[in-house]
């Protein structure tokens, strides 16, 4: 899995400093795309540990439909946590930690309900998008729909981006848009991605969405294939920098195999349990913050 390497690489030599909305400051590349082939392995990064069961998590919260935080914390998931801390702390001037905020809304409902919602994120917009006549659309429904009777389809769309949510977002949707191509035998995915924190966001965001994948490739009797992952704005956080140019110095192992429980036949039927990955043996992971 070399392209993370020939990446961060090019972020570094072809991108430019911009300041950002956060005030880090990053190195910057606009456009690029890689490619991956799921059948060669999984890809999880291995020149540094990523914490594989975070990823499982996020995308079955995800598929619920849920976009609060408390479920995530019921399951040691604590990647969505840093958003509406900061919300809260600047709404209420309350100077409270982020561990005690996350304790507080896993021990009160109350709290979870007023404070722990990220507004109507990823699992609102695929599972529940609200239609212009109040209905609900089920996108991710629809594409396995797709993909089941129509897979050679130019259509079969799951997108995030919804202009009249964005205001209520606390993250506007990263990875936006997905689409997925089949012959009828192999399944291959596009995803447009309009930002991309590399050191960060990018190792969760590339194993999250061939995990996706295959799962939907199980329950539409497909062969997973392809990724092919564009960018908008690709960039590496400045206090990243040395952190990254360590880690590619970093010789990649072998990819782990990924191992779904074949008797799961739809997308709402996957347990943690029925996600494994196998041969998973990362260097020691590497320490980088959290630009919010
Ligand atoms: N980010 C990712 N992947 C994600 C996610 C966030 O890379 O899945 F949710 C990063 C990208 C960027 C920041 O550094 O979070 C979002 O900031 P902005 O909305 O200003 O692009």
């Amino acid at each position: 899995m070399n392209f993370y390497k020939s990446l961060v690489r090019d972020v570094l030599d072809m991108g430019q400093s911009k300041k950002d909305r956060t005030g880090v400051g990053t190195i910057s590349l606009f456009g690029y795309q890689y490619q991956h082939d799921l059948r060669t392995g999984f890809p999880l990064l291995t020149t540094k540990k990523v914490h594989f069961r975070s990823v499982v998590e996020e995308l079955l919260w995800f598929l619920t439909g849920s976009t609060n935080i408390r479920p995530l914390l019921l399951n040691r998931t604590t990647i969505w946590s840093e958003w509406p801390h900061k919300k809260y702390v600047e709404k209420t001037g309350c100077d409270i930690s982020l561990k005690d905020f996350e304790r507080q809304i896993v021990e009160d409902m109350g709290f979870a309900n007023a404070h722990g919602d990220l507004g109507p994120v990823y699992g609102k917009q695929w599972r529940r998008w609200s239609g212009n006549t109040g209905q609900e659309i089920d996108q991710l429904s629809d594409v396995i729909h797709q993909l089941r009777h129509s897979p050679t389809s130019r259509r079969i769309i799951m997108t995030g981006w919804n202009p009249s949510d964005l205001p209520n977002q606390l993250l506007p949707p990263c990875h936006t848009l997905y689409q997925w191509g089949s012959d009828g035998k192999f399944l291959d995915v596009h995803l447009y991605q309009r930002s991309a924190d590399v050191g960060l966001g990018l190792p969760f965001n590339l194993a999250s969405v061939a995990l996706l994948t295959s799962m939907i490739a199980l329950v539409t009797n497909l062969e997973p294939r392809r990724v092919i992952h564009s960018f908008g704005d690709l960039h590496i956080y400045e206090n990243h920098r040395s952190a990254l140019e360590e880690q590619i110095l970093r010789e990649p192992q072998p990819l782990p195999r990924l191992h779904l429980s074949s008797h799961v036949t739809e997308i709402d039927g996957f347990t943690r349990e029925d996600i494994e990955l196998e041969g998973y043996n990362p260097a020691p992971s590497i320490k980088m913050n959290v630009a919010v």
